[in-house]
């Protein structure tokens, strides 16, 4: 550790201690920390109206994993990749996974992609058309025995049904489509896999969408089994919603699955987390505290980020360590003096406490930390100065980058 830093951590542990914070329990819950990188964030992404190329970009999804393996060798706490069927389609799955192995990562939650196909024109498991539904229906399928192959117990789904005209379909009907060939799926699940149901307040649909919400994702869930999970993605909600609540209440129902993070000012924006609204984070983890102490408790972390004008690598380590400072804030929190002051119905003292725990600068604390996990104090100088980029962008100059498509 460098002097000015090892400097800088000892006088942050000096002001914590004073606070009376027990630092050595809180960099064992840092420690623990993990975040799954999206394989799709590491590919061309844009907008419906430009696809910026970059330099560099995989062309396949082993050299995603090789850029996943670069994110999780600066932060310490990424050892796993979302894959997302059929963007990152291979022959031969376990080799995927074999060269994840080989790389120190593991393959992650699969995420079944059910909005691309022209048969999807009308959605896909809410789709009238039977046959619509079954070429779905398999697609999740295969994406369970994917899921098997690469050893993960997690498929992620998001939906992009819906309607675009009142009057198009019927809501219950399409609810009742969608339930029959989940369930099938559901029913098709090893015992140890959940599934995970992201909603979406719109886009691609605009006038309605099938799982819009969490009510939506929550009811559908209950009735598919205890295994199924509602994720929260960040950007999925309309302007001011308060999502920490969202997840609370998700927590008390023993429905929390996992998250998307990444961070919106307008819509599904999907920019990097933290960057607009780290205190939504913050609030965020404080809710999750007790919860993840719970041994039955199990909680996705996972990115869902697209980065159009950034560097995708910088930009992904750049929200692994905004996640790295929420949580370390929100593990500051004085949760007794918090309980004090709401029992003795002081507002302002109880969302004081709040604001002295944001208030800390953890930068010292999570730089300490990630050189503990073999990381880097500034993994985006360490990144940006380790030359991986230019040396990727000269080896990938042939063939065909990735992307959304
Ligand atoms: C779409 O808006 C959702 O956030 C999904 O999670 C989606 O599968 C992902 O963004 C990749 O398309
Ligand atoms: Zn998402
Ligand atoms: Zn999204
Ligand atoms: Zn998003």
């Amino acid at each position: 550790m460098e002097a000015a830093l090892r400097q800088a951590y000892e006088a942050f542990g000096e002001t914590q201690a004073e606070r009376g914070v027990d630092l050595g329990a809180v960099e064992e819950r840092l420690r623990a920390q993990r975040v799954e990188t999206p394989s799709w964030g590491y590919g061309n992404s844009g907008t419906r109206f430009a696809v910026f190329p970059q330099p560099g970009v995989p062309r396949n999804p082993f050299e995603k994993l090789q850029d996943a393996a670069q994110v999780h060798a600066h932060t310490g706490i990424c050892p796993s990749v979302a894959l997302h069927i059929p963007w990152d389609r291979v022959e031969d799955y376990r080799e995927l996974a074999d060269y994840a192995a080989s790389l120190g990562l593991r393959l992650g939650a699969i995420n079944p992609n059910l909005f691309q196909d022209e048969e999807y024109r009308l959605g896909s498991v809410c789709n009238p058309d039977p046959a619509v539904r079954r070429r779905a229906t398999d697609h999740l399928l295969e994406c369970v025995e994917i899921a098997g192959e690469v050893k993960s117990r997690v498929l992620s789904l998001w939906l992009a049904d819906g309607t675009n005209y009142p009057g198009q379909d019927s809501f219950v009907e399409r609810r009742g489509r969608m339930l029959e060939c989940l369930s099938e799926v559901y029913g098709r699940m090893p015992e140890d896999m959940r599934l995970l149901l992201e909603y979406k307040l719109f886009e691609p649909a605009f006038y309605h969408t099938d799982l819009c919400d969490w009510g939506t994702a929550l009811t559908m869930c209950q009735k598919l089994g205890e295994r199924a999970l509602v994720l929260v993605d960040l950007g999925h909600h309309a302007q001011g919603v308060n999502v920490e609540h969202i997840v609370s209440l998700l927590l008390d129902e023993g429905r929390l699955g996992g998250f998307h993070f990444n961070n919106r000012k307008y819509a599904d924006d999907d920019l990097i987390v933290g960057s607009v609204n780290p205190f939504e984070l913050f609030l965020i983890y404080v809710e999750l505290l007790e919860a993840e102490e719970n041994p039955g408790v199990r909680i996705e972390y996972m990115i869902d980020q697209a980065h159009n004008i950034e560097p995708k690598i910088e930009a992904m380590i750049l929200s692994v360590m905004n996640l790295q400072e929420a949580y370390a804030k929100a593990l500051l929190v004085d949760r007794e003096a918090l309980r004090e002051a709401r029992r003795s119905g002081d507002v302002l003292s109880a969302h004081r406490v709040l604001l002295d725990a944001y208030s800390a600068d953890v930068r010292p604390l999570c730089a300490k930390l990630r050189e503990d996990l073999g990381g880097s104090a500034d993994p985006v100088a360490a990144f940006r100065a380790s030359g991986y980029l230019e040396r990727v962008a000269e080896e990938r100059r042939e063939g065909r980058p990735a992307g959304w498509g």
